[in-house]
């Protein structure tokens, strides 16, 4: 078992034929690793394909090769590359067939709780798992193109909180500065990642926020999101998404719960806080958990019920 890039980069330059592998429900990290990493494999005239198993979300679809990312191998290659996978289960549907393989296996990842599961293992932590990928293509002496530069910064980008997250280091800067030298196109793949948005979710979004109620002294915000909400502008459940953190910009605001009508007096909870109250806490209340800034509960009621219970439930907390 080998535990550093250089042995890493040298027994991946040998093989002729690789499946790189990219975790379930995949993410901005392991799409731009497993993508990028297949860019560069090609270049080095190692046959190659992409697999995850599960679908790709319409953001990355875009991303060069995405498209091309298949279920599950479709020619046995000699070696597997997993990246940004902690271990096997991390694969999803896959691990059975990754633990059973007699072939090489490779393991790139960024992650403190990574069980070294490969024949070859680089495991460092940092920002992003990107950052490791980058330096193995130097190890590989590639070329890193446009392409593979975009890919990369895709994961710092996502796995860093656009360069916000309290691991973020002088090392993050210098892979960064490195693909921009290659490229990269910051803003773009801001806008395209994280900015943009359907017409409907923005209007659900100014209909939602206008209605926003504040309670206990505006340290609670409540915004609801009812079927006729959606129906009004013509908006799905699942766009949603993020709504919950807006009303916590608002600097009195130490908690903030989103309700989302699922069907007549249920409702699907989304809790954050700041800090000060433990919002795990307070789903627990209703059945439900989470983390201690950001957790989760189905409540039950009419509208005006469920807010009643879900204040004192955070009151008993402030
Ligand atoms: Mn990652």
């Amino acid at each position: 078992m080998s535990e550093t890039l250089k042995e890493f980069a040298l027994a991946l330059s040998k093989v002729r034929s690789a499946t790189v592998v990219a975790h379930m429900r995949p993410d901005g990290d392991t799409l731009g690793s497993a993508l990028s990493l297949s860019v560069v494999l090609r270049s080095l005239g190692i046959r190659n394909e992409v697999v995850c198993e599960s679908v790709v979300p319409d953001t990355f679809l875009s991303l060069p090769g995405a498209r091309e990312i298949k279920k599950e191998p479709t020619f046995d290659a000699e070696a597997i590359v997993c990246v940004d996978c902690s271990d096997e289960n991390r694969t999803g549907a896959l691990a059975d067939w990754l633990i059973r393989s007699k072939h090489k296996k490779f393991n790139i990842d960024h992650h403190v709780s990574n069980t070294r599961f490969g024949d070859y293992n680089y495991v460092r932590t940092c920002s992003a798992n990107c950052q490791n990928m980058a330096e193995l293509y130097r190890l590989l002496g590639a070329e890193v193109d446009k392409d593979a530069a975009n890919l990369l910064m895709v994961g710092l980008l996502t796995d860093s909180g656009s360069f916000t997250h309290s691991d973020v280091d002088a090392e993050t800067m210098r892979t960064a500065a490195f693909l921009l030298e290659r490229g990269a196109d910051i803003s773009g793949l801001t806008y395209h990642l994280f900015r943009r948005q359907r017409k409907e979710r923005f209007l659900l979004n100014t209909r939602i926020m206008a209605k926003a109620r504040f309670a206990l002294d505006d340290r609670l915000a409540f915004i609801a999101v009812t079927q006729d909400d959606l129906a009004a502008v013509g908006a799905k459940q699942e766009m949603t998404e993020g709504f919950v953190d807006y009303p916590l910009t608002v600097d009195s605001v130490e908690v903030s719960v989103a309700l989302l009508e699922v069907k007549k007096r249920t409702y699907k909870v989304s809790l954050r806080s700041k800090g000060t109250v433990n919002v795990n806490e307070v789903a627990s209340c209703f059945g439900g958990g989470g983390h201690v800034l950001a957790s989760g509960c189905m409540v039950f009621g009419e509208l005006e019920e469920v807010i009643d219970k879900l204040t004192y439930a955070v009151s008993q907390r402030l």
